[in-house]
């Protein structure tokens, strides 16, 4: 079975350059807003992925759920430099947890740039939910195989862990 990783966050904080990066190690400084999802296959350790990009323009909000809700694991993304996509990122994060209580990665990405989100207040929120937190730039690279990595191990850790709930619930 394929395993399903989603990216969420606002438009333009890099999601579309992350999944390039995660696939062919490059970057695109004309990477143009994505007009619907779309996905990749990847392979890892023999196990396939898909890996679905979203589109972050609010107007496409209301139809993202339909990716995310069968995920294995997602990723909400902002970038370091708005403060706004953080408010975004927080308000991702709780339309997930309306309908699932599958793993969340938060990734702060554009690192590459002057950092004006406060980290004290991404700390607090990762915290107090109990997230993994990575930061990364699609630009340079940096962070983002240690991110895909991550993400394909927990997504394939919280997939061992549904079926091997499912076998339990079957013995009741
Ligand atoms: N400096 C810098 N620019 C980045 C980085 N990641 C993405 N960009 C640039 O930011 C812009 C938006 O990137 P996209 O990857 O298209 O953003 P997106 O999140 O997919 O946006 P939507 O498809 O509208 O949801 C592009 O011009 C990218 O080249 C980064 O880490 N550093
Ligand atoms: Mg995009």
């Amino acid at each position: 079975m394929k395993r399903q990783i989603v990216l969420l966050g606002d438009t333009a904080v890099g999601k579309t350059s992350l999944i390039r990066q995660f696939t062919s190690q490059d970057f695109d400084q004309l990477s143009t807003t994505s007009l619907s999802a779309s996905c990749v296959n990847m392979i890892y350790e023999e196990q396939k992925y898909e890996i679905w990009d979203t589109a972050g323009q609010e107007r496409y909000s209301a139809i993202t759920p339909i990716y995310y809700k069968k995920a294995q694991l997602i990723i909400i993304v902002f970038d370091v430099v708005h403060t706004y996509s953080f408010d975004r990122a927080k308000f991702w994060y709780e339309q997930v947890r309306k309908t699932t209580q599958i793993p969340v990665f938060i990734v702060g990405n554009m690192i590459d740039l002057k950092q004006k989100v406060n980290q004290t207040d991404v700390q607090f929120f990762v915290d107090a939910n109990k997230l993994l937190y990575f930061q990364t730039s699609a630009k340079t690279g940096e962070g983002v195989q240690n991110l895909l990595q991550k993400a394909f191990q927990f997504a394939n850790f919280n997939d061992q862990k549904v079926e091997s709930k499912k076998k339990t619930s079957c013995c009741w």
